[in-house]
């Protein structure tokens, strides 16, 4: 068994990010770690998704550029149904490129993330200006920031000395940086979040080079915190039944490694 025996609680307490500290008290408050992956191409599915499992979810994980009547409403509406439910939004627009450009990415465009997005993410292969830039932009707001150090996606080119060096990169950031997009815990350190995409209830595969692990293999082998879920909710036929069954496998696995590891 991986990853940390405290409670999400405890783990809060070791937080030098705001919204880090913030997202462990929410997960032990509405007792849910499952993290609901939104990819709906029209505003009115997404506001129907952030509202019918808002109750299930501590994060709605959006993908604001495959919106095809995107207007800035979605985003004031969003932030009413995340204020409503009690979840946080999670942008995954994997920021890749310098610090100068990032930060314009962020903050302006059409999207304007910053102003509503309470974390994002970034690939670290650019260097820790990319982290600086977004920074510039989000610790004003008290934003967070996740590091992507290892992809679910077959073939993937993050290698074991990638994840150690985005993990080192992160250290030097550790206000604002709240954790990993990753497969495997990068660390046993507490206060990192490990939050896990590609996962379904079935370990499998899409055509795509998607690969997935259960919410017990996610949490329990490999030190996930949080698990992500796209389609194995979104697709079925009744979302918000499938939707508590990922969040009491979830929920289950952590209250298990709470207890073994005591
Ligand atoms: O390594 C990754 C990182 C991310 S953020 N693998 C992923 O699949 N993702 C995202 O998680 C991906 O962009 C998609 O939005 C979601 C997985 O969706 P699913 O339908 O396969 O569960």
């Amino acid at each position: 068994m991986k990853g940390s025996h405290l409670s999400y609680t405890e783990r809060a307490d070791y937080c030098l990010s705001a919204t880090a500290k913030r997202l462990f008290q929410l997960l032990d408050e509405k007792e849910t770690n499952l993290a609901l992956s939104a990819d709906v191409t029209s505003a009115q599915a997404l506001l129907q998704l952030a509202d019918q499992l808002g109750p299930e979810i501590c994060l709605l994980k959006t993908h604001i550029d495959i919106i095809d009547d995107f207007t800035p409403d979605l985003t004031q509406r969003l932030r009413q149904l995340a204020h409503h439910h009690r979840f946080l939004i999670f942008e995954d627009r994997k920021f890749a490129d310098i610090g100068h450009t990032v930060k314009h990415q962020y903050e302006g465009g059409i999207y304007h993330i910053a102003d509503w997005a309470d974390i994002i993410n970034a690939h670290s292969l650019p260097g820790p200006g990319i982290i600086r830039g977004l920074a510039e932009v989000g610790r004003k707001r008290n934003r967070g920031l996740l590091l992507i150090a290892e992809m679910s996606s077959a073939g993937h080119l993050m290698d074991a000395s990638y994840k150690q060096a985005t993990l080192h990169m992160a250290e030097h950031f550790a206000d604002f940086v709240m954790g990993f997009i990753t497969q495997q815990a990068l660390s046993s350190d507490p206060h990192w979040l490990n939050i896990t995409p590609g996962v379904k209830l079935e370990k499998g595969t899409d055509t795509l080079g998607q690969q997935y692990v259960t919410p017990e293999t996610a949490i329990l082998e490999q030190g996930s915190d949080i698990v992500i879920v796209g389609r194995g909710i979104i697709t079925a036929s009744d979302p918000i039944e499938v939707a508590r069954r990922y969040r009491h496998a979830a929920w289950s696995a952590y209250q298990k490694r709470c207890k073994n590891e005591l």
